[in-house]
């Protein structure tokens, strides 16, 4: 006898019916929503390992026993989506629209008092941002890939996580630890009607699309770890044990969903396309091509922006001929006045006749700024390997002027904003103590 009776396999959500529940949730007037309210959230970069990380863990967060409703929230306004061509082809194959995702438009403008609210972070430690003003004092855990800030305390609520290791996503951090969860919902169908193995299958492409992306399809030595690979396993086995049933099954019944009619699953041909599609800079502004993948942080009384971009500075300036490096130079110094900010730096990512090549640009906009901007010459140009880009194409005032902009090829390949990012921050706080 088989001894799986029914009873032993309740129900579960879909990933679709799992957001709309928990927009409902967030959307019903304050009498009626759960409290505390918890909220997962990625970094303001809002890159698809934030964005899918905060799904992912919700959900898997949501149907562990003993936790209640986890709402995942995309750490940016809902206009932004709209920069992230990449995340429709994550989205398609899990059954999903960007309009299902809950953004920061959705937070309801009054009535959500912070001291009712919980916050689990993913991908980052401290919140940054609109959030950290509210809510930084209700922070009960994390999952991250990145430097510990100091900010998540030790001694974290029980059975809230407190996990940092690195990697080349965040996200294989989020399926080590929910792994035990994922494999006790094998059975489960989902309440509207979903197979058990069609939802695992939608929650593998939201899983796996960050982890490849992160660690160049796990061929990048430099980032990827066996964090990485164990969690490709899992979510490719959960592929793998979906498609099979829909081969026998298909043998036996004539009517496909929507999942099995798109092509199976192809790692090198998933990796492709969002690489393709996240790459599409061509076109847009420069103000969305500098805020589309963003990091600010304020160090003492002063701001860090820091704009990652996909193409190098040539092909990213050369859109429209002659003037253009003038243009691109002008957008950014109209983008730091909007942000505030002290300094302004951008890292390009590319790869020009198949060679990884890292460009970076600091700007120092106040006197504070480039007295930072000196001091992390002074620290880091050797680590980085940072040498002068085209003659000083881009470079403009110097140190002790007011402004000092300089840009640099990167010999040091990897070190992403990850690691520059902290480095920036150091030099603003050492310089602020001479
Ligand atoms: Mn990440």
């Amino acid at each position: 006898m088989p001894s799986t009776p029914v009873a032993m396999s309740p129900t579960r959500a879909s990933l679709k019916g799992f957001l709309a529940t928990a927009r409902k949730a967030l959307l019903s007037p304050p009498a009626q929503r759960p409290k505390p309210l918890t909220f997962v959230v990625g970094n303001e970069s809002a890159d698809l390992d934030s964005l899918c990380s905060a799904v992912v863990f919700a959900y898997f967060r949501t149907h562990t026993p003993a936790h209640g409703l986890h709402i995942p929230l995309s750490n940016l306004p809902r206009a932004d989506l709209a920069l992230r061509p990449e995340l429709q082809a994550v989205l398609h194959p899990a059954g999903l629209k960007p309009d299902d995702l809950i953004t920061l438009c959705d937070l309801p403008r009054e009535g959500l008092h912070p001291q009712d609210t919980r916050w689990l972070l993913v991908d980052h430690n401290a919140l940054t941002g609109r959030l950290a003003a509210s809510f930084s004092g209700q922070v009960v855990g994390c999952i991250d890939h990145h430097v510990d800030e100091g900010v998540i305390p030790h001694d974290v609520p029980e059975g809230q996580p407190r996990r940092f290791a690195t990697c080349g996503s965040c996200m294989s951090l989020v399926l080590d630890h929910c792994k035990p969860t994922w494999d006790s919902l094998a059975a489960s169908a989902c309440e509207d009607g979903t197979s058990a193995a069609e939802c695992d299958a939608q929650l593998a492409h939201v899983a796996l699309a960050p982890i490849l992306i992160d660690t160049i399809n796990l061929t990048s030595k430099d980032k990827t770890t066996d964090w990485d690979v164990h969690a490709t396993e899992l979510a490719e086995s959960k592929l793998a044990s979906f498609e099979s049933q829909s081969q026998s099954r298909s043998q036996v019944q004539t009517q496909p969903s929507a999942q099995e009619d798109a092509a199976p699953y192809n790692r090198e041909t998933y990796h492709a396309t969002l690489t393709t599609l996240k790459e599409q800079i061509a076109g847009l502004p420069y103000r969305d091509v500098l805020r589309k993948d963003y990091k600010r942080w304020t160090e003492g009384s002063l701001g860090l922006g820091m704009s990652t971009v996909v193409q190098d500075l040539t092909t990213t300036t050369a859109t429209a001929g002659e003037g253009e490096r003038g243009a691109f130079v002008a957008a950014l110094r109209a983008w730091a006045g909007e942000q505030g900010l002290d300094i302004a730096a951008v890292m390009t990512v590319s790869r020009p006749g198949g060679v990884f090549t890292r460009e970076l640009l600091v700007w120092g906009l106040s006197e504070a700024g480039v007295a930072a901007v000196g001091e992390f010459r002074r620290r880091f140009a050797e680590k980085l390997g940072l040498e002068s880009w085209e003659g000083g194409g881009l470079d403009g005032g110097g140190e002790g002027e007011g402004e000092w902009r300089v840009c640099w090829r990167q010999k040091e390949v990897s070190c992403s904003r990850k690691q520059v990012g902290p480095m920036l921050r150091e030099a603003m706080r050492e310089s602020a103590k001479l």
